[in-house]
């Protein structure tokens, strides 16, 4: 590849710096994508976080944080957040007024879910906030998960399911997904997980990205699975560094160097100036010329004022965290490859960087903004 671009990356992603990256973090904590889960006491709601978070300390309670006087918050991961759950409380009360829950939605993404137990016909409560919401927001999204649909069989379970499915269509209109599900089945399975999981990434993408993946994996996938919270978690910051109003103070590569810097820790691989341009070597040129391409238009619609508040902000946050996903993606099989002494393909490489852009320009949410 030309040498003057790599020159350049190496000049943006400085192996011997150790950036601070407090501001960017804060507000990426500020504005998670979250999550807004309504039901009744018993619907479901901790078993779904536990489905979805495989964190089975959520039962008890764990984690939950008050955030209005009728909603509990819950970050996940707690250390380095990605995702946001809402868990309303005050359904029961008469003068439930979800103001101030629809105010702690995330700007950057947000999902409606109401979550209905099958043999639970008393719904009376969902329904009376569900007309308030409709009338106070603009959430057009809903997803309806109706529960325990195994507790009960044959025509018994499809009136349920369809009495409970009115309930919403007459406060809310027709217009919203529903899934059945069974968080206990016989064999101490979720039934209908895969479609719970779509339904759920279809609403708020980011689920897609964070969700446990029951599927089969190579030893190299299954190690970038461990890395890979941390790895989305990066690619937050770095969007964020684009949302902030303070420019410049943070950049993207910054964000993106010290993600290198950890990740080559974990899988004990020597990380330096060396490693950096023999790894974006492997990248490619095309990357390298896009890279820097990118940067470049990222930085120029920081500059003009006003628009970079807005859609160029918001295009180019999504793009940062599409990029740094997909750094994180390919360094992390660079440098499993490393690790144990194996050749790196640069198809591979070049190919797992594409795929994982892609996911994670669409799991922001930014680009439907
Ligand atoms: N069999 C079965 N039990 C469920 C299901 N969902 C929730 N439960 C049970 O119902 C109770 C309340 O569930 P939980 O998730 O804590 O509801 P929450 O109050 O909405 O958070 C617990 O005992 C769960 O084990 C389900 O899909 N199937
Ligand atoms: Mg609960």
């Amino acid at each position: 590849m030309a040498k003057f671009s790599v020159d350049k990356l190496k000049a943006f992603i400085n192996p011997s710096k150790n950036p601070d990256l407090t501001s960017a973090q804060a507000f990426q904590r500020q504005n998670l994508p979250t999550l807004w889960l309504l039901g009744k006491t018993g619907a479901g709601k901790s078993s779904l976080l536990q489905a979805i978070t495989g964190n089975s300390a959520i039962e008890i309670g764990n984690g939950f944080q008050p955030c209005t006087l009728t909603a509990m918050s819950y970050a996940f991961p707690e250390d380095l957040p990605l995702i946001r759950f809402l868990d309303t409380r005050g359904l029961g009360e008469a003068d439930y007024d979800p103001s101030a829950d629809l105010a702690e939605l995330a700007k950057a993404g947000h999902g409606l879910v109401v979550i209905m137990k099958v043999d639970e016909q008393e719904q009376s409560a969902v329904v009376a906030a569900l007309k308030k919401i409709r009338k106070k927001s603009h959430i057009k999204h809903l997803l309806l998960i109706h529960t325990a649909v195994l507790s009960l069989e044959g025509t018994e379970r499809e009136h349920a399911i369809n009495a409970n499915h009115h309930k919403v269509a007459e406060s809310w209109g027709e217009d919203f997904a529903s899934v059945c599900v069974d968080f206990f089945d016989a064999d101490g399975a979720i039934y209908q997980y895969e479609q719970l999981l779509s339904a759920l990434a279809r609403l708020l993408p980011m689920i897609g990205l964070i969700a446990e993946s029951k599927g089969h994996a190579t030893v190299e996938e299954r190690n970038f699975q461990r890395v890979e919270k941390e790895v989305l978690w990066y690619a937050g910051t770095a969007s964020a560094s684009d949302l902030i109003p303070v420019m410049g103070l943070i950049s993207v590569p910054m964000v993106q160097a010290k993600m290198l810097h950890s990740l080559a820790n974990q899988y004990g691989v020597d990380w330096n100036k060396k490693t950096l341009s023999e790894m974006l070597g492997t990248l490619g040129s095309s990357f390298a010329l896009q890279y820097s391409l990118k940067l470049a238009s990222r930085q120029v619609i920081k500059i003009i004022p006003g628009y970079g508040q807005t859609v160029g902000a918001v295009a180019a946050a999504a793009m940062s965290f599409g990029t740094t996903y997909g750094l994180g993606r390919a360094a992390s099989y660079y440098f499993y490859r490393k690790s144990k002494g194996e050749p790196v393909s640069a198809e591979n490489m070049q190919a797992l960087y594409k795929e994982a852009l892609m996911k994670g320009k669409q799991a922001t949410g930014y680009d439907k903004a």
